[in-house]
């Protein structure tokens, strides 16, 4: 029996070390950002041979916010250079449509407009020196502009990486779970980014602050919400971490394992908790944007995906855990 718990724990620390190394290794690089300015420069040199107006392309999510690895797929707005962007769908889809045909002429691979969704997108793909780079683009929308600097934010808020090692390993164990694409009725990185940062607010000795809270707060309208956040300099009693990436993991699985789901919102933009109730909302996850407040990132969770998402946090966490016991089991009985 000993021997067989001292293999379970060799593997569970294995595993969670084998984890953290490929997290590590992931990490976006130089490299991989110079291959991102250059697939940029690609994309407006295409666009603009099709379009005549002014344009620029912007950059958001994982490539920006400090939780995006190598492998992560490379999000872009398109918007008209008088910034005085053009709201009406119709006009939206169109230039969607543009941009498909410039980067069909252009040869980059895999192009297809997708202008049914809520928010119309060209994907595309295109050959780069380390391989192929998959992405994006859609019409621009400032609260994403905002969002992704309030998670770059709060990415940084720690000296060293354990935030966002910690970020894109709950990414992959979401994506390896089947439970971390929205387009397939699941919960997209963002949710998952927005429910560690609300539970990292909400450890016992609180690893981050609400940056929503603090400072000299103003408000500061985008498209009728208030997109302020402290942007200051780190106070010194936030700015360690003692807990290592597979700790605080494990502790992430047990928090919303345990969530009170039937009643309760995650959100991050407070200290006080936030009731469906408060919100009246019903949806079985209620997970609320930073931003816009009525936005719940769980509305298109169904019962089946539900029970599939808590299935994978309990299981998971019963299964990191009791190699984490038996571990520490046979570490005592060793000592002793
Ligand atoms: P990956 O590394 O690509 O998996 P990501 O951070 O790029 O992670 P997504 O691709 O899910 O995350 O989303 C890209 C950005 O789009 C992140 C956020 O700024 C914005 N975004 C995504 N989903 C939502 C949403 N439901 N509401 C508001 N903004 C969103
Ligand atoms: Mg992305």
């Amino acid at each position: 029996d000993r021997i067989i718990c001292m293999l379970f724990g060799t593997c569970q620390t294995f595993l969670l070390e084998w984890l953290s190394f490929l997290v590590e290794n992931e990490k976006i690089s130089n490299a991989r950002h110079k291959e991102l300015h250059f697939v940029k420069t690609r994309l407006q040199d295409a666009i603009r041979k099709k379009l005549k107006n002014d344009f620029r392309l912007d950059a958001f999510g994982s490539s920006e916010n400090g939780f995006g690895s190598n492998k992560s797929d490379y999000d872009v707005f398109f918007r008209y250079g008088n910034d005085n962007y053009e709201r009406s769908s119709e006009m939206q889809i169109q230039t969607i449509i543009n941009i498909e045909q410039a980067l069909r002429a252009a040869r980059f691979s895999r192009v297809m407009s997708i202008t049914t969704a809520k928010v119309p997108i060209v994907k595309f793909a295109i050959r780069v020196e380390s391989g192929e780079i998959e992405g994006d683009i859609s019409y621009y929308n400032e609260l994403a502009l905002h969002n992704t600097q309030l998670l770059k934010r709060y990415c940084s808020w720690t000296k060293d990486e354990t935030l966002s090692k910690l970020g894109m390993f709950i990414k992959k164990w979401a994506k390896n779970c089947e439970i971390g694409d929205a387009s397939k009725g699941s919960l997209s990185s963002y949710a998952y980014i927005i429910l560690l940062i609300h539970f990292l607010q909400r450890l016992p000795d609180p690893l981050l602050p609400v940056l929503q809270e603090m400072g000299e707060k103003r408000t500061i309208q985008v498209d009728g919400w208030d997109v302020y956040f402290c942007d200051d300099e780190p106070m010194p009693s936030w700015s360690q971490c003692t807990l290592s990436v597979s700790e605080l993991f494990l502790q992430f699985l047990e928090y919303f394992a345990k969530f009170d789901w039937q009643n309760q919102v995650v959100q991050i933009r407070q200290t006080n908790k936030l009731t469906k109730i408060e919100k009246g909302w019903k949806k079985l996850m209620c997970i609320e944007d930073p931003f816009d407040l009525d936005h719940n990132l769980g509305s298109g969770i169904s019962p089946r995906m539900f029970a599939f998402i808590m299935k994978s946090f309990v299981t998971s966490r019963e299964v990191f855990f009791t190699l984490k016991e038996r571990e520490g089991f046979v570490r005592s009985n060793m000592a002793a």
